[in-house]
């Protein structure tokens, strides 16, 4: 069995450097208080409740604490310096967020921190988890929770997928049925999942979000996977007749009419809606699956639409189907296919557009374990913990190296989701897998080592009602 004893370097993602010194530990104990920089009290309240949550006592904040927040600006955005003596703990960020990722490491360690200096910085800019509410609606609160989760990882987007055939979960001024319809009763995939996002509902998850330096990336999906749309406004149509609400999970039957105008005043419409509500700089357009779109069409909508993002503010995002077009100088690209090659998104990356990593056979988290697994698909193949960690996004697609890569996603699809248990089912372990990839220099990965630290958390996320995968593949303590 393995020790219980923690190491320095027991922390997910493995950091890029790790010099213990061997005869140290600092313990948090009933007293140790939280001293911080004026500019970081934000980050000081979250380590003091989260303290005082792990440990059952007060960590207060106030002058001569034992543990030490501040900033150091020699230090990357993202980065952090950690440095543990038998007397003190100081975190050091080179921004309030890079300080925060700081914070997430000492949590991971504590209450028994081995002496030591970690200095960490991410290989990504772009950490992300995506969360389909459109074919089963989760709330605000629960979304919220799920960010808890992911921030522990130093997941710093949450891709929000918001509308889709079976269901339209963003309240949008001035087309009141999208929601009071296709977010009613009897959506989402068997009309299991019905319910939608007010504006507060949203204005509250992109500020919790923003409180843990999480970027929300609200995603609208057309010109394909637009039944809900379309049935909750007929205008939007062919031949302007309703069609009927859908609760299975076909894609690809849907969308948008390229040479409508209604079409484009309503996708404006939504467009700046969702930029005005999101103070993060992405808008993600979908683009993809669009089977019922003749090619032609396509093209002339998305010529229409992918710069309307920009037009508000927003630079766009879209799955890589999008390629296929001439795209904006700042579009960026997000690769979900398991093909060995894509030649639209090399092509995209070697005329300096940026590309997102998610390729469904690694990072799709609604992928099944093994055969046995309850939840999920796979038609992407069986994504066990170990596929998901063993691989390199710089190696995945020819012509998209390291310079193309912004970074790297987790998506969940949820057709097969009823619960947030099984949210966490198929999220944990994985997500820690993927965010190691997008976080850890390629050089500090090991499958061994990943599987020795990810085995910690069990005893964590059992105590926290977190329904993680027991995968066979980790000696998990008893
Ligand atoms: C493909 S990935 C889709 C989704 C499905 C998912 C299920 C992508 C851009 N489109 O519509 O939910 O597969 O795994």
């Amino acid at each position: 069995m393995r020790a219980l004893t923690k190491q320095l370097g027991d922390v997910i993602p493995v950091p890029a450097s790790v010099r213990p010194i061997t005869d140290a530990t600092f313990t948090i104990i009933r007293g140790t208080g939280l001293t911080c920089e004026p500019e970081v009290i934000g980050v000081a309240e979250f380590l003091s409740d989260a303290l005082e949550k792990a440990t059952g006592h007060p960590v207060p904040i106030g002058p001569g604490g034992a543990i030490r927040l501040g900033l150091d600006p020699s230090l990357a955005a993202e980065g952090y310096t950690l440095e543990i003596t038998a007397d003190a703990v100081t975190v050091r960020g080179g921004t309030p967020q890079g300080l925060f990722w700081g914070v997430q490491t000492l949590l991971q360690l504590a209450p028994d921190l081995p002496g030591g200096v970690i200095e960490d910085a991410p290989r990504y800019e772009y950490r992300g988890a995506m969360l389909d509410l459109a074919r089963h609606f989760f709330t605000a609160d629960e979304v919220k929770a799920h960010i808890d989760q992911l921030v522990q990882f130093k997941i710093n987007h949450l891709h929000l997928h918001l509308t889709d055939d079976q269901g339209w979960r963003l309240e949008i001024p001035g087309w009141p049925r999208l929601t009071e319809v296709s977010g009613g009763p009897g959506t989402g995939v068997d009309g299991a999942g019905p319910g939608f996002l007010t504006l507060d509902d949203y204005a509250g998850i992109v500020a919790y979000a923003a409180a843990r330096f999480v970027t929300i990336v609200p995603e609208i999906d057309m010109p394909g996977h637009v039944n809900a749309a379309q049935h909750a406004y007929p205008s939007l149509t062919a031949d302007g007749q309703p069609v009927p609400q859908r609760t299975d999970a076909e894609v690809g039957y849907s969308s948008l009419v390229a040479g409508k105008e209604e079409t484009y005043a309503f996708v404006e419409d939504v467009i700046r809606t969702v930029a005005d509500l999101t103070p993060g700089p992405y808008l993600h357009i979908g683009g993809d699956e669009c089977l019922s779109t003749p090619p032609g069409d396509y093209r002339t909508f998305l010529s229409r639409v992918l710069p309307l993002p920009g037009k508000y503010g927003k630079r766009v995002i879209g799955w890589h189907e999008i390629a296929a077009v001439e795209l904006p100088e700042n579009a960026i690209v997000q690769y979900w296919r398991i093909e060995a090659a894509d030649e639209n998104t090399a092509r995209a990356a070697l005329d300096g557009r940026r590309v997102i990593m998610a390729p469904a056979d690694r990072t799709y988290l609604d992928m099944k374990y093994d055969a046995d697994t309850r939840l999920g698909l796979d038609w992407a193949g069986l994504v066990d913990v170990r596929r998901s960690y063993d691989w390199d996004p710089a190696d995945r697609l020819p012509g998209v190296g390291e310079e193309a890569l912004l970074g790297v996603e987790a998506p969940l699809w949820s057709e097969t989701l009823r619960s947030v248990a099984d949210v966490q089912y198929l999220t944990f372990p994985r997500l820690p897998a993927i965010a190691e990839v997008a976080w850890s220099p390629r050089a500090a990965r090991d499958w061994e080592s990943f599987r020795g630290r990810v085995a910690a958390f069990g005893p964590r996320w059992d105590a926290a009602g977190v329904a993680y995968h027991r995968a066979p593949e980790i000696d998990w303590p008893r």
